[in-house]
């Protein structure tokens, strides 16, 4: 099935310096840099990104891709010009597991925490770890397979800690991506429950495969913004990256959710927030056409938006508060 050319909402502003971060600024071995948690930080801004390294280019064909994954930790005083830490800060492999990757950071109260996906010799899972400085983890919390794309929401509502998944069950859906969002809660990060659906693939009209939650939701007066990556795939599109067999296009999409019962969508923008246009997001990259919203933090009236581009760099755009809203809310 072909799908359509797609566009970017008016409302959003990608900063003309993007990327703001690519291999190029990493003080280690480093290949792709892309989907990373971003929070305000001692007055500054803090990033902890992915970092697949060791590329054994020229070897797709074998299976072989990248020697490893690790996270890499970042500092900026404006959000847009990062210094890179000298180390990677985290990094596990072992018998069991192969790596952890797509870190988002959400602060709730005094403590930080990082979401993080975890491929396992038994399936993938969802992790959450505490942190007090960025560098040292400690994991509070794993699912059990195949779930990822946690993110946590900023504060407790009704007395509860609240995430957002992307479990992903295959038998049940006819063997294909149709992979949802979804909402769990817990007494205290470890254990989670009472879980409900919150949107499917079939309420972003400009998705045909999968959805899942970008960035940790961002609070307004109106409801939680929540920036979602929604996939549509496209057999036709041949090769599309270093990656031989890329057929996928990856867009951001936005939502808005109830703020005291957040499994209640109050709208669904009915086009992509961000579809990829820019040189950084269709061509030269890993996985092109692809765009992965991991982190977003309100910047006075506007909301910050950071984004792995083409599996390959990361970027951030901006849009007004209102404008988002307003998008979520529209009827068409
Ligand atoms: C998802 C994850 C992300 C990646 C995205 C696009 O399934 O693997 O890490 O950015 O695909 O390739």
């Amino acid at each position: 099935m072909q799908t359509p050319i797609l566009t970017s909402l008016p409302c959003v502003q990608r900063f003309p310096g993007n990327p703001v971060l690519t291999c190029r600024d990493v003080p280690y071995e480093s290949d792709l840099v892309f989907n990373a948690g971003v929070i305000p930080w001692q007055g500054g801004y803090a990033m902890v990104f992915r970092n697949d390294y060791g590329c054994t280019c020229g070897e797709w064909e074998a299976g072989r891709r990248f020697r490893g994954t690790n996270i890499g930790l970042a500092f900026s005083p404006d959000g847009l010009k990062w210094q890179v830490h000298p180390q990677p800060i985290l990094e596990i492999r072992d018998a069991e597991v192969q790596r952890i990757y797509d870190p988002r950071l959400t602060r709730i109260e005094d403590s930080v925490y990082m979401t993080f996906a975890m491929d396992t010799n038994h399936g993938l899972r969802g992790g959450i770890a505490e942190t007090s400085d960025l560098i040292h983890y400690e994991i509070l919390s794993l699912t059990v397979p195949d779930n990822r794309n946690m993110v946590l929401f900023p504060e407790k509502i009704n007395g509860m800690y609240m995430r957002l998944e992307r479990p992903m069950p295959v038998y049940s859906r006819r063997r294909r991506d149709r992979f949802d969002i979804w909402l769990s809660e817990s007494p205290d990060l470890i254990h989670w429950g009472r879980s409900e659906l919150v949107a499917g693939v079939e309420d972003f009209p400009f998705a045909n495969d999968k959805i899942g939650p970008g960035a940790p939701p961002v609070k307004t007066s109106r409801g939680w913004l929540v920036f979602t990556h929604t996939v549509d795939r496209d057999d036709t599109r041949g090769r599309n990256g270093w990656e031989t067999t890329w057929t996928k296009r990856y867009c951001a999409g936005v939502m808005l959710l109830d703020l005291e019962n957040p499994s209640h969508v109050l709208g669904i923008c009915h086009r992509p927030l961000l579809a990829p246009e820019a040189p950084f997001e269709t061509d030269g990259g890993f996985r092109n056409h692809v765009i992965f919203p991991t982190a977003a933090f309100l910047k006075e009236e506007k909301v910050w938006i950071y984004y792995g581009a083409a599996d390959t760099v990361i970027a951030v755009s901006e849009a007004r508060v209102q404008d988002l809203v307003d998008a979520c809310l529209e009827d068409d």
